[in-house]
C-alpha cells in the first residue's frame, strides 16, 4: 500500500504484528528500503534518508525517504526528499548519494539514472532551503554525466561521496572496468558544479574484491585515511570491504584492508557528528525470497548506527552507539561459569526477540562455545552464534533458524582470530529477524533469520569444550522505539 502522511501510523501498527519486523532498528513505516542516504546532523538533529519505494516491498523506482532522530535511536518519519522527474536525469530513479551543506545551503550529490534497466548513470544536486523538508533538484542536473574512458563501459557510475579540503570539495564515485573489476575515480571542484575528473583513488581485480564497486566513503580517521566500499559478487550485491592508509597529494596507498560485514549489511554510508564521532549506517539485505517480501509489505533495515574507530593494530574499529543503552530493560548477568562441565544447553534468564547481549568468553583451545538465541524450547528452531576456538572462526548457524525451507539457512561466518590468552568479546543484538553480532569490536557478522513459531523467543548458552569458560554475560530485554 502507498504511504501517504495520513496513513503512516496505522501502516506501523499493522505491521507491527510481524514477528520478523524490527522493534528497534529504523526502518520504514511499510515498503522496501535499501542503502542509507544523505546523512547530515543539521541544527542538532540527526537526518537519515535512504534508498526506498513508498509502493511496494520491491527495489524499483527509488526514492529518497526521510526521517529525523534527536538521538540516533527514536525517529520520526518525514516526507519524502526525492521522487524521480519524469524526463529527467533520475527518471527512473534517484540513487545513492550523500548530503553537504555548501555556503550554508544543505545539498544533497546523488545519482539518477534513466532507462529501464537504470543504464544510463549520471550525478545530480539538489538543495533544501526549509530545514530539509523539501529538496529542490538543479536545473542544470547532471553536474557528472561522461564516465572516465578508463572504465571501457558506460553503465555503471554512481553513488557519490564529498568531503571538503580547503576551498576545494572532491569527490568519489564507484565504477568498475570492463572485464577487470571495481574502480573508484576521485574529482574535485570549486562550487559542486563544475566538476574536474583527477584520477583512479583505488582499482580492484573481480576475484578479490568484486565485479562492481558501489557506494564509497572516504574520510580520516585518527592519523589515517579509510576507504570503504561495496562490492557486487558476479552480479549480485556482496560484501563491503574497507582500507585504511596514507593520502598525501589526493593518492591513497592502503595499508591495512579488511572485510566490514560478513552477512547482510551492505552499502553503508557514514558521517562524522557533532561529537566527532565517524557514525556508519548499513542496509540490513532481507535473506528470504522477494515474494515473500512484498507479501509481508516490508523489506530492509537499517543498522543500529555504529562509531568507527583505529584499532591499535590498524584495523578499523566498530560498535553500536551508546545511545543503544537508553532501550535496555529487564537484565540478568552471569559470571565465571566453566563450560567443560556444561552437558546440556543451559537457558538464560532473558528471552524475547528484542534483546542486546554482552558476553566475553575464554574460548579456550578446542571446540566451541557461544550461545543460542530466537531458539524454541525444543530446540527445533534455534540459531547459534558459536566461536570455534581451533578453526579460530565466528559462525552465525542458521540450519536450524527456521522451519520455513524457502529463507536462507547458510552459516554465515567470518575468520576471526585471536592472539593467545585473548577474551572472545562479543556484543549481539537481536530484533525479529536482524542479528547483529560484533566481535572483539574489529568481526561483523550481520544475519537474517525468519524463525516460524510463536515460542523461538529462547536464550541459552550452548559449548562443547573441555577448556572454554564464560567470563560473564549481560543481556537486556530492549524496549521498543514505537
Ligand atoms: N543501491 C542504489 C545504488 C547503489 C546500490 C540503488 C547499492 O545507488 O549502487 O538503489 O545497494
Amino acid at each position: 500500500m502507498l504511504i501517504t502522511s495520513e496513513n503512516t501510523s496505522a501502516l506501523r501498527q499493522q505491521l507491527a504484528q510481524d514477528p520478523h519486523r524490527p522493534t528497534f532498528h529504523y526502518l520504514p513505516p511499510a515498503n522496501w528500503m535499501n542503502d542509507p542516504n544523505g546523512l547530515i546532523q543539521w541544527n542538532g538533529k540527526y537526518h537519515l534518508f535512504y534508498q526506498h519505494n513508498p509502493e511496494v516491498a520491491a527495489h524499483y523506482a527509488m526514492h529518497w525517504g526521510h526521517a529525523v532522530s534527536e538521538d540516533l535511536i527514536h525517529w520520526q518519519d518525514l516526507p519524502l526528499a526525492l521522487t524521480p522527474t519524469p524526463g529527467g536525469p533520475d527518471e527512473t530513479g534517484c540513487f545513492s548519494g550523500c548530503a553537504v551543506v555548501n555556503n550554508g545551503v544543505p545539498t544533497f550529490v546523488y545519482t539518477g539514472v534513466r532507462g529501464e534497466q537504470h543504464e544510463i548513470q549520471t550525478q545530480c544536486l539538489a538543495t533544501s532551503r526549509d530545514d530539509l523538508l523539501t529538496w529542490k533538484k538543479y536545473a542544470g542536473n547532471p553536474v557528472i554525466s561522461q564516465v572516465p574512458a578508463e572504465a571501457k563501459q558506460n553503465r555503471d557510475f554512481r553513488d557519490p561521496f564529498v568531503w571538503r579540503e580547503g576551498d576545494t570539495w572532491y569527490l568519489v564515485l564507484a565504477s568498475r572496468v570492463a572485464d577487470v573489476g571495481g574502480i573508484i575515480f576521485l574529482y574535485r571542484s570549486p562550487d559542486l558544479i563544475h566538476w574536474e575528473y583527477m584520477h583512479p583513488l583505488l582499482s580492484g581485480i573481480e576475484a578479490k574484491h568484486g565485479r562492481t564497486w558501489e557506494c564509497p566513503n572516504f574520510f580520516p580517521l585518527g592519523d589515517k585515511w579509510v576507504l570503504i566500499l561495496s562490492a557486487h559478487i558476479g552480479m549480485k550485491t556482496g560484501l563491503v570491504f574497507y582500507f585504511v592508509g596514507e593520502y598525501h597529494n589526493h593518492r591513497f596507498t592502503p595499508e591495512i584492508e579488511g572485510t566490514f560485514d560478513y552477512a547482510s549489511l551492505y552499502a553503508p554510508l557514514t558521517i562524522q557528528d557533532d561529537q566527532g564521532r565517524r557514525l556508519l549506517w548499513g542496509w540490513l539485505r532481507e535473506a528470504r525470497p522477494i515474494g515473500q517480501q512484498v507479501r509481508a509489505g516490508w523489506s530492509g533495515v537499517q543498522s543500529i548506527p555504529r562509531v568507527l574507530s583505529l584499532l591499535p593494530d590498524g584495523r578499523l574499529g566498530m560498535e553500536p552507539v551508546a545511545e543503544l543503552e537508553k532501550l535496555r530493560g529487564a537484565h540478568q548477568a552471569y559470571q565465571n561459569i566453566s563450560l567443560a562441565t556444561l552437558s546440556s544447553d543451559k537457558p538464560l534468564g532473558v528471552n524475547g526477540r528484542a534483546l542486546e547481549i554482552r558476553a566475553v568468553f575464554d574460548p579456550g583451545t578446542t571446540g566451541t562455545c557461544g550461545l543460542s538465541v530466537l531458539a524454541s524450547p525444543d530446540g527445533a528452531e534455534q540459531t547459534r552464534i558459536l566461536y570455534d576456538a581451533q578453526a579460530r572462526q565466528l559462525v552465525v548457524e542458521r540450519a536450524h533458524s527456521s522451519l520455513d525451507p524457502y529463507v536462507e539457512h547458510a552459516a554465515n561466518s567470518a575468520p576471526h582470530p585471536l592472539a593467545p590468552g585473548e577474551l572472545l568479546d562479543l556484543r549481539i543484538l537481536v530484533d525479529g529477524s536482524v542479528i547483529e553480532v560484533i566481535a572483539n569490536q574489529c568481526t561483523s557478522i550481520t544475519s537474517r533469520v525468519y524463525p516460524t513459531r510463536a515460542d523461538s523467543t529462547g536464550c541459552n548458552l550452548v559449548a562443547q569444550t573441555s577448556d572454554g569458560a564464560l567470563r560473564s554475560l549481560d543481556m537486556w530485554a530492549m524496549r521498543p522505539i514505537w
